[in-house]
């Protein structure tokens, strides 16, 4: 690996937990420079060259880091999920999108600066899909990439535009400059589905009930679940999400066609889900009562991805479906997590 640092922001939330983790278990010296609104927990802080508790709206912040160091890789990891960005938009569309072109433009200065690229890794979501109405989705089954892509939330909406933004540095960034650049913002999305970790609760998302219903149930605690039986969406297990982003940075740009991926684990219902917590704990009390208007979200989101792309162009396969996700890594890091 280079001596360049990696730079990740929203270091603190539930996809930096696990990046932070397995990248310093990978390689012990890398320098990790994390920045967070939230300070970072002390295990993380440990892990990290440095932790800066900041915004990255803070543009002043942005070039001091790049006065400071050569980045050859960034997480850009900090957002505004689902469930918030609707209900405070013009945040969303600050932080997801403003905040995003400051991180590409801190990028592309780097990769000017010392002619080698950056690579630029964004976890977009199924959130940039955008389904009519439940037939419709149902119907549709497993989306592809260019399929379904009227998002309906401010943040599916602000995701598939930096999706967009993504593919200009990519290919097309200060087109018409007579001294063309030598290197570039190497951008690498993917459309994760809903994420389940067993060591973090997801705050602020949509595709929350279905990890908010195990964790609950894991501590004895009544949930109410804001969609219906049926309600149905792709999830994965963290560490799958974590292999990806990895695999993805990995893999040599001239294997890549595209800008962003979908990737798949597995499809469930919101049944389902209760099907197998209550077979692990037996006592796990769910009322099913749905927010018909955050219902409409996850009606909005596909039942299913088809990522044939990622697997035929960086071999990506889900080392977790959903039985072993529970067997093997939910049900005994939950039950380790709250009898500590
Ligand atoms: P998270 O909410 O747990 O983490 C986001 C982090 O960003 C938080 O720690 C938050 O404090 C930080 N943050 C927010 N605004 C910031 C700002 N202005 N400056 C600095 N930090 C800020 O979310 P996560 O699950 O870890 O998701 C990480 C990324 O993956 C996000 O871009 C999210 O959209 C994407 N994603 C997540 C899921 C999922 O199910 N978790 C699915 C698809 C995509
Ligand atoms: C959310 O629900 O907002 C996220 C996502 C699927 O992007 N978990």
């Amino acid at each position: 690996m280079s001596s360049k640092a990696v730079l990740i922001t929203g270091a603190n939330g539930e996809i930096g937990h696990g990046l932070v983790a397995r990248l310093t278990e990978k390689n012990p010296d890398v320098r990790i420079v994390a920045i967070d609104v939230h300070p970072l927990s002390k295990t993380l802080q440990e892990k990290c060259h440095e932790v800066i508790v900041g915004d990255i709206m803070d543009s002043s912040l942005l070039d001091r880091l790049a006065a400071f160091y050569d980045f050859g890789t960034i997480y850009h990891l900090a957002a505004i999920l689902s469930t918030k960005a609707e209900r405070e938009p013009v945040l969303g569309h600050r932080v997801n999108v403003d905040g995003t072109l400051g991180l590409l433009e801190l990028a592309a200065r780097q990769a000017r600066a010392t002619g080698e690229n950056v690579k630029f890794l964004f976890p977009s979501s199924i959130a940039a899909y955008g389904l009519p109405d439940v037939p419709s989705k149902m119907k549709a089954g497993k989306v592809r990439e260019n399929e379904w892509l009227d998002a309906r939330t401010m943040y599916g909406i602000n995701k598939k535009y930096c999706e967009d933004l993504g593919r200009y540095y990519n290919w097309y960034y200060r087109q018409i400059d007579p001294q063309p650049t030598t290197a570039h913002v190497d951008f690498r999305g993917i459309r994760f589905p809903g994420l389940i970790s067993a060591i973090t609760l997801p705050t602020g998302g949509t595709s929350d009930y279905g990890p908010e219903m195990m964790h609950y149930a894991a501590q004895g605690k009544v949930y109410d679940c804001f969609v219906p039986e049926s309600a149905t969406l792709p999830f994965m297990v963290m560490p799958d999400a974590i292999n990806a982003l990895l695999q993805l940075e990995a893999t040599p740009a001239k294997h890549l066609t595209q800008v962003v991926y979908n990737i798949g684990a597995f499809s469930v219902s919101a049944k389902d889900f209760y099907d197998v917590i209550k077979k692990a704990f037996p006592n796990a009390e769910v009322n099913f009562k749905p927010d018909s208007l955050r219902q409409k979200i996850v009606d909005s989101w596909p039942a299913d991805v088809d990522d044939t792309l990622a697997q035929k162009e960086w071999g990506w396969k889900a080392e977790y479906d959903f039985k072993r996700s529970f067997d093997e890594y939910l049900i005994p890091a939950v039950k380790q997590r709250y009898t500590k």
